[in-house]
């Protein structure tokens, strides 16, 4: 039974992104919850606990909402040290690799998938992603690209390859650093998820010319981890507004934009989806920024986001 100390994921099967944290999850054999969110828009069991920021995943533990996959992992390595993933030589590195695998990596897996498979695509999906984007979603153009995205998609697979071969010494060759997985190998991992999942004939064809990249792939993916049980969001909006968000000290350090704790903050992501989330600052520092909000549905939550990629300002 799911109760305040227990890890909620609000995901979908088929989100990418959410695969990072299950693959996280099951690496560190953690038991968690999971909301299932449909697809698209309205979420509305959701919202109250974040404000308004309506991507995926949102992981939940009581009344402390994380919002993004950097702030998400880095509470996993925080809380549960055990089985850790920030391992010697991924700690920075791993959140810098992810700017790549999140950024140029994902937009060309995004052509290659929706060119292959964007016919079958539900009117719903394409709105809802052009209100999130603010932009047309045109998968004409994403067809027209698709082939030279291939040629993309496969140049940085290769890179994991040569990665792989350039270890030196005993297990050199198993994990994209030494010889255990850790968090460089989680974001690695998602755009190659992505495509054995959505497009298989092509992710195959790129594997089958990347030996160690593919039994690196296999290897992460036979971790079984702990199968989570299923809540609804209304059992986690009950669990959230039962509890109280973590003790935390109301801190800010060094802010350069001179942000104190108790201000009121916007916060939004700063490349697509930007919902301003508004709040009173708790905590800020160079990684994390804390908001508390109250609302009627879920009380006082402490909403957590990234400092790399989300825009802070007054509110
Ligand atoms: N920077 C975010 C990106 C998350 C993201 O873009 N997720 C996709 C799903 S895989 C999304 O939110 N799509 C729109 C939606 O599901 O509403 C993170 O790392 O968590």
């Amino acid at each position: 039974m799911a109760d305040a100390r227990s890890i909620i994921l609000h995901e979908y099967p088929s989100s990418p992104y959410a695969e990072k944290v299950r693959l996280a999850l099951r690496l560190k054999n953690l038991g968690y919850a999971r909301v299932e969110l449909p697809m698209v828009m309205p979420r509305p069991d959701l919202m109250p606990m974040t404000g308004g920021y309506r991507r995926v995943p949102v992981m939940q533990i009581g009344a402390d909402v994380f919002c993004d996959t950097a702030i998400i992992l880095r509470e996993l390595e925080t809380r549960y040290q055990h089985l850790p993933l920030k391992l010697p030589g991924h700690e920075g590195l791993a959140q810098m690799v992810a700017g790549w695998t999140d950024g140029r990596w994902f937009q060309c897996s995004v052509a290659v998938i929706f060119g292959a498979i964007g016919d079958g695509v539900p009117e719903t999906f394409i709105k809802d992603r052009e209100q999130l984007s603010g932009r047309p979603f045109d998968l004409g153009a994403m067809k027209a690209v698709a082939p030279m995205m291939r040629d993309q998609w496969r140049a940085r697979l290769m890179l994991l390859e040569e990665r792989l071969a350039g270890g030196k010494g005993a297990g050199a060759g198993l994990y994209m650093i030494g010889t255990k997985p850790g968090l460089v190998d989680v974001h690695a991992y998602m755009n190659v998820w992505w495509m054995k999942s959505a497009v298989p004939d092509f992710a195959d064809a790129c594997l089958a010319v990347a030996p160690l990249t593919r039994a690196w792939y296999e290897r992460l993916s036979e971790v079984t981890g702990q199968a989570p049980e299923t809540i609804t969001s209304a059992e986690a909006l009950r669990i959230a507004k039962d509890a109280a968000p973590r003790l935390l000290a109301a801190t800010t350090l060094d802010e350069p934009q001179g942000f104190r704790a108790g201000e009121r903050v916007a916060v939004a992501p700063d490349d697509y989806g930007q919902v301003w989330v508004e709040g009173e600052l708790v905590h800020a520092d160079a990684q994390r920024v804390v908001l508390q909000r109250v609302s009627d549905e879920a009380e006082t939550i402490h909403v957590h986001f990234p400092r790399a990629g989300y825009l802070v300002r007054r509110a």
